[in-house]
């Protein structure tokens, strides 16, 4: 070789040896089974809004009967936008409609029935509730879903299977065609004991809804892309995991609420649960109710959103066709808490550490990820040290706090795009232990602690993990409505001094 080709290539081989030129450190691989795009946006947005309003609301019940005449439905003064104002008060981006409940009255001038707004006095039978929300949420930019009871107590087809089948597709066909983007679909498994024996075709149903709605979650008791929590007052499992086994599954079963609650570290599809739970007493509006306490509503929040679940809060507009005063309020004080309990955090200014970092300290997945307010970024510990051996346990320490500052409520995040691998974890404050027996962490997992710490390092032991631990934010937060006993609040809401 010539003298001037050695030159270039020493040149060459410098440079790719130079620190900045060298290949990045690749991200570690997922553990399997890993969410959708649009369950990952779903997760995301935390807290969701129900919204249950139709013929029960005029006749003061829960579940119909179907023999109810359309001319009952007339609300004075419906505005949709004001609900949406209402939820939009609350922080939330996806507000959910029953379009038709149990007793098959419909909010939508279905061609399929006579039984809806079309025959009520309403905007003299010219008006169009799911129309109405569309427009609504798309104005303010919220996305909507929507609720087709399967069970119908009105339609005579109701009972003969491939009528019926052919009646409840053809309203699926019109309400995911007509009203633009729908980001969620609710199947409810629900129906009474003396309901009518019949087959649903739920594999024709979720084909069609895919066809005429690409990016929609469809929720049921059995998923496919979001599970029932197994209750309805908003709580989810201590421990809980996406992953479950969907062969396990049955629309409308009750024998599965604790499998449903806890998931399975060992599922193998991705089906996250949806908590929902009523901001009254019923689903539906009656006068005599009242929106539940501020910190009833926290506590929801700690045991979904909290773990590892979001948060489907139904708030049922009156028969004005408003969303209440009082219940407006209380969402606008619930978001004004979490926002005050989550908007300041004690290990923003930490100094981070880890047992070990994937790529080393100046890799891409250093222990500093944890505090940089980025969802896409996070800590990875190397892989084949630490996990279930007991000798090498993967930690990670926030330390150099200021330790004049107390908090209460400890937050944990994994970065779930890449699988859900957590399964045991302890907190410790300088050495000592403050939550003992952390099981799963997924998106967010928040500890309410007994009582206030002060501490200058704080240490997450993960114990157990599937595959190499991550995580992509840990945070250490004052909350002044938690008076540290189940059950029990504080009046005043100040920070200790
Ligand atoms: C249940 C229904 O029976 C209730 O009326 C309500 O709609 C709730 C969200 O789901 O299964």
């Amino acid at each position: 070789m010539a003298g001037a080709s050695w030159f270039w290539v020493l040149i060459l081989v410098e440079l790719l040896l130079r620190p900045g030129m060298a290949k990045p450190t690749t991200p570690p691989l997922p553990v399997l089974p890993l969410p959708t795009a649009a369950q990952l946006k779903w997760q995301r947005r935390e807290v969701i809004m129900f919204f249950h309003f139709g013929m029960n609301t005029f006749t003061n019940s829960e579940w119909g009967t179907g023999r109810e005449s359309p001319r009952r439905f007339a609300p004075a003064a419906l505005n949709a936008s004001q609900w949406v104002d209402a939820a939009v008060g609350a922080g939330v981006s996806l507000v959910i409609l029953v379009a038709k409940h149990h007793d098959g009255f419909c909010l939508w001038p279905s061609r399929h029935t006579n039984h809806s707004v079309a025959r009520s006095p309403w905007r003299a039978g010219e008006g169009d509730v799911v129309g109405d929300l569309a427009a609504a949420a798309a104005a303010r930019g919220v996305d909507v879903g929507l609720y087709l009871s399967p069970w119908d107590l009105h339609d005579r087809r109701y009972g003969l299977n491939r009528e019926y089948n052919e009646f409840y597709l053809a309203q699926l066909q019109e309400l995911l065609s007509r009203y633009g983007r729908v980001a969620e679909i609710w199947f409810d498994g629900a129906k009474g004991k003396k309901g009518k024996k019949m087959m649903y075709y739920f594999e024709d149903w979720f084909a069609m809804t895919k066809q005429l709605q690409p990016s929609i979650n469809i929720f049921s008791d059995a998923g496919p892309d979001i599970r029932w929590v197994g209750d309805e007052a908003g709580y989810a499992g201590s421990t809980c995991w996406s992953p479950i086994n969907r062969t396990r599954l049955r629309i409308g079963d009750a024998n599965l609420e604790a499998y449903l609650n806890g998931g399975d570290s060992a599922g193998t599809e991705w089906v996250p649960p949806e908590c929902d739970v009523s901001i009254r007493d019923g689903w539906f509006w009656h006068e005599d109710e009242r929106p539940k306490e501020l910190n009833q509503l926290l506590d929801v929040y700690y045991k979904s959103v909290g773990r590892n679940c979001v948060l489907l809060l139904n708030v049922p507009p009156n028969t004005t066709g408003l969303v209440a005063d009082a219940d407006v309020r209380r969402l606008r004080e619930f978001r004004g808490a979490v926002d005050a309990i989550f908007t300041s955090d004690l290990a923003k200014a930490a100094a981070a550490k880890a047992s070990s970092q994937r790529g080393g300290k100046d890799g891409l997945f250093a222990a500093r990820n944890v505090l940089d307010g980025d969802d896409g970024t996070y800590w990875a510990a190397e892989d084949g040290r630490g996990g279930d051996d007991e000798e090498v346990i993967h930690w990670i320490q926030l330390g150099e706090m200021n330790d004049s500052v107390a908090f209460n409520v400890v937050r944990i995040q994994e970065p779930i795009g890449m699988g859900q691998r957590i399964t045991r974890h302890e907190v410790l404050a300088d050495g000592r232990v403050i939550v003992p027996d952390g099981t799963t962490v997924g998106h967010k997992r928040l500890h309410r602690l007994a009582q206030p710490v002060r501490a200058r390092r704080v240490r997450i032991r993960i114990v157990g993990s599937r595959g190499p631990p991550l995580l992509s934010a840990v945070g250490l937060h004052y909350d002044p409505f938690w008076s540290g006993r189940w059950g029990e609040y504080v009046a005043t809401h100040s920070h200790p001094s």
